[in-house]
C-alpha cells in the first residue's frame, strides 16, 4: 500500500518536473502542456443491492503534463466518492491521479467509483450518466452502461494474461466481497 503510494507520487513529481521546469520542448507542438482527457470502457455492473453501486472506466490522459480526477457526480447517487482497493479491501481516497502520457484504469478488483446512496436501482441496459471533474481539465461527461452483475471486460481483453478461464468464479474473487455482498 504505502509503496504503491510512493511509486505513484515520484512519477508525478517527475513528470511536473519535466513540464514545468522547461517548456522548451513543449513549444514545438504547442499543446504539450496540457491533459488531453478522453474516457473510454465506462460501465456499471448491474448493482446487486439497493444502496451502492460501482463504476469503472479508464481515463486516458495523451497530454504531456498530469492531472487528477477530484470528484465525480451523478443524478444516480447522493455522492459518488473514489476508492481504491488492496487486498481484498477498500479504501475512500480524495483523488486519482491521471498520469501524464499514461491512463487511470479503474477496474474490478483495484480502484473504482463507488455510488451511494442510489435514487434508483438501475437494470441491465439502463444508462448512468456521471460528470469528471479535474484539476485541471474541464469536466467530462460518460455515460455508464448497465452491463451483468458479474460483467468484466478484463476477461475478453485479456490485458491481465489471465487466460480462456472466465465467467462468474473469477470476476467474484477479483472484486471485494463487499461490494457483492451489499452494505
Ligand atoms: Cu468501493
Amino acid at each position: 500500500m504505502t509503496g504503491t503510494v510512493l511509486a505513484l507520487c515520484a512519477g508525478l513529481t517527475l513528470a511536473g518536473c519535466s513540464t514545468a521546469g522547461t517548456p522548451a520542448k513543449a513549444d514545438s507542438d504547442g499543446g504539450g502542456d496540457r491533459p488531453r482527457l478522453s474516457v473510454a470502457g465506462a460501465f456499471m455492473p448491474r448493482p446487486v443491492g439497493d444502496d451502492m453501486a460501482a463504476g469503472f472506466l479508464t481515463v486516458r490522459n495523451d497530454g504531456g503534463t498530469a492531472d487528477r480526477l477530484t470528484s465525480v457526480t451523478s443524478t444516480l447517487a447522493d455522492e459518488v466518492t473514489m476508492h481504491t482497493a488492496k487486498d481484498q479491501r477498500m479504501h475512500e481516497v480524495d483523488s486519482f491521479a491521471v498520469p501524464a502520457e499514461g491512463e487511470l484504469s479503474l477496474r474490478r478488483g483495484g480502484d473504482h467509483l463507488m455510488f451511494m446512496g442510489l435514487g434508483k436501482r438501475p437494470a441491465e441496459g439502463d444508462t448512468v450518466t456521471v460528470e469528471l471533474r479535474f484539476e485541471k481539465s474541464e469536466p467530462v461527461t460518460v455515460d455508464l452502461p448497465v452491463k451483468s452483475a458479474s460483467y468484466n471486460p478484463a476477461t475478453t481483453t485479456g490485458g491481465d494474461s489471465s487466460g480462456p478461464g472466465e465467467g462468474a468464479g473469477s470476476g467474484a474473487a477479483t472484486h471485494p466481497p463487499s461490494h457483492s455482498a451489499g452494505h
